[in-house]
């Protein structure tokens, strides 16, 4: 039974592990959460951390697209008139110079279709793999992410991207929750806070993996079957 090594479980629990019930997804790896003027910027966070997991998603991502597993990417954003856009959302994003829908270096700050909200060239979806725009944090929250992966019988997640404290751990608990068997790769994923990282990989290590378990990209490589 193929399994990857991981954190505090081998990966997935039940050695059920195949391109057609497995899929890796990538998590908001924008502009606007990894690129010059964009949100994170804004908000005065150091982008080295966030640009980090770049080259780690990109070996993970060659290797499954080779595989031919489905590849899901995600990207937070709202509607030009804003109207997905909960006030207390924007009105917070505004207390740290940064307010969402308002005109920045990239253009309006997480709008859907402005240049910040792009994914970044490095990560560039390539045809036919799948694009899930969400309003909010999580990953299923207002989107068609659970019957895709329904339709598609996906049963384990791959989960990278940014930022792992909020999108990626959001998206990780309602994947859980739904009864998905997820792994976190931990260089693919950072935060605009380091400890903030290291306190999310380590919450999901408890009670015998609470939300799943976590690995990394060399374990992912070495044990993926092909
Ligand atoms: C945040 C995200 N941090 N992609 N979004 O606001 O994690």
């Amino acid at each position: 039974m193929p399994t990857i090594s991981a954190r505090p479980y081998a990966w997935p629990y039940n050695g059920d592990l195949r391109p057609e019930n497995t899929a890796l997804m990538v998590i908001d790896m924008q502009i606007d959460f990894c690129g010059p003027g964009g949100y994170v910027d804004a908000m005065g966070y150091d982008l080295s951390l966030t640009r980090a997991p770049i080259a780690p998603i990109q070996t993970v991502l060659g290797a499954m697209r080779a595989g031919g597993y489905p590849i899901i990417h995600t990207r937070e954003g709202h509607r030009a008139d804003l109207a997905d856009l909960p006030r207390n959302k924007q009105w917070r994003s505004r207390q740290i110079g940064a307010g969402i829908g308002d005109v920045g270096p990239c253009g309006r700050i997480l709008v859907r279709g402005e240049p910040g909200w792009q994914i970044i060239d490095d990560l560039a979806p390539l045809p036919g793999e799948i694009i899930i725009d969400k309003p909010g944090k999580g990953s299923f929250c207002a989107t068609d992410l659970e019957l895709i992966l329904r339709t598609r019988g996906i049963e384990n997640l791959i989960l990278t991207g940014i930022t792992t404290d909020v999108c990626v751990h959001t998206t990780m608990r309602e994947a859980n929750d739904r009864g998905f068997e997820c792994v976190l790769l931990e260089d693919c994923c950072a935060a605009t806070d380091r400890a903030n990282h290291e306190a999310a990989i380590a919450m999901i290590q408890m009670q015998g993996g609470v939300f799943g378990t976590v690995s990394s990209s060399a374990d992912m490589l070495a044990g993926l079957p092909t």
